[in-house]
């Protein structure tokens, strides 16, 4: 079969809700993958920042053999030997009392909803049905009915309504209405990306977040940050909070908190907000399954074994400034934190950022368009620096072969 008869399988048996960048993967490892025709490419998606770890990692996919050899799945009905030890351990990782373990990211974002809720009613003492929580223009935060009922994006909410009520949209990075939107007594959460990923690597002012969770402590509000995709050292640090030492009241991780081999989320808390969910009133049939515990603890040491922190700050730095460098007026701006980076492309000639992306496929690099104009650039944390200026190379040539 061709990359051709792949496409044609998909698209006449799967629903129709992506628009994949014509190339059929078949092989990943590290930093690299490998299509159907045996063609290598730089993976500079990493799985929408699910892979941090790098493709296929040894020793996560050895602890999921493994596991998986052992005991795939009790359900929360019993206890398991090694649910425990993950949530031990992951507590300790990142300081909290608790952990809430789930399967994808948008599981996290919900459970972390239901748990400010919760606690808005039984401790903060707000009225029943009454509870508010503060979102952001642009966000995302995943894809249930409740999550996109306070998206500001069309594509992801037209047409799925009745939507889910009690949230209130501000501005990103606009602390003035963050002031005033927590005014309103009601106000239980405020639920933020540390830096917007989807609307196309959104960096907000130096002191944001820092602020925003102090203006949030100030009235009692729970802040909430969805590191979903900002964390496991994608920003260069651990968590994208760490930049400006914001410890959140509820941090949601997903993604490469598995380095990518299999679904794993979680919520974390301390008691005096995670206790406020009691026996039977939240749960998942996956969740915290022995697998994937075994799996998230692999992956967050290899974060710490392989300084993947340090790498991607690093690196990063090195290829938003050799892509300032890049001669064009084709790049508009360049921006990220750590190895989340992203470019805007002006419109050219009537090419745009999916025709970059096009060519870049064919020069061996693989990255995809977020909005239109918008390329992310997102490569596995454990590249090296030689890697990093090798892909440069190939989007310094791309670019600069559409310019000629
Ligand atoms: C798609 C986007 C990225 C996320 C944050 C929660 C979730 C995500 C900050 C939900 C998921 C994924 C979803 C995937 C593409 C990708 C994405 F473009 F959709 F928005 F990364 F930017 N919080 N993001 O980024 O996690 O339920 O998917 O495990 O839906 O196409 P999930």
């Amino acid at each position: 079969m061709t990359s051709k008869d792949y496409m044609q399988r998909e698209d006449q048996y799967g629903a129709h809700n992506y628009h994949p960048l014509p190339v059929v993967l078949e092989k990943g490892e590290g930093i690299f993958v490998w299509d159907v025709e045996g063609n290598k490419y730089f993976d500079f998606l990493s799985a929408y920042s699910a892979v941090n770890q790098g493709h296929c990692n040894p020793k996560i996919v050895n602890a999921m053999i493994d596991q998986a050899k052992k005991l795939t799945l009790t359900s929360r009905a019993f206890y398991n030997d090694v649910l425990g030890e993950f949530e031990e351990y992951i507590t300790k990782f990142f300081g909290y009392d608790k952990v809430l373990p789930m399967n994808t990211g948008a599981e996290a974002d919900e459970t972390a909803i239901k748990l400010c809720r919760k606690w808005a009613y039984t401790k903060k003492g707000i009225a029943e049905n009454q509870a508010k929580i503060i979102v952001c223009e642009d966000n995302f935060h995943g894809r249930t009915t409740t999550i996109i009922s306070f998206s500001t994006d069309p594509v992801a909410k037209n047409d799925f309504g009745p939507f889910t009520p009690g949230f209130v949209t501000i501005p990103y990075n606009d602390l003035d209405a963050l002031e005033k939107a927590l005014e309103d007594p009601n106000v239980a959460g405020f639920l933020v990306e540390p830096i917007q990923g989807e609307a196309g690597v959104y960096v907000p002012q130096e002191g944001y977040l820092k602020k925003a969770s102090e203006m949030c402590k100030a009235k009692n509000v729970l802040f909430i940050a969805d590191e979903v995709q900002t964390g496991i050292a994608r920003t260069g640090k651990m968590l994208a909070c760490d930049h400006e030492n914001v410890h959140p009241d509820i941090l949601i991780l997903g993604k490469a908190i598995s380095g990518g081999v299999m679904p794993v989320s979680a919520v974390l808390a301390n008691d005096d907000i995670m206790l406020c969910i009691k026996p039977g009133e939240h749960g998942s049939t996956f969740g915290g399954n022995p697998v994937a515990a075994k799996v998230a603890i692999a992956a967050l040491e290899v974060v710490k074994e392989e300084n993947l922190e340090e790498n991607a700050e690093r690196l990063g730095k090195i290829f938003r400034d050799e892509i300032k460098k890049i001669d064009s007026e084709r790049i508009e701006l360049v921006r990220g934190k750590g190895l989340l980076n992203a470019v805007i492309i002006k419109p050219k000639e009537g090419k745009t950022a999916w025709d970059v992306c096009l060519s870049l496929r064919d020069n061996g690099l693989l990255a995809k368009p977020t909005h239109d104009h918008i390329i992310r650039f997102a490569p596995p944390l454990v590249i090296t620096e030689s890697e990093i200026m090798e892909a440069v190379e190939i989007i310094k040539k791309t670019i600069l072969d559409l310019d000629a």
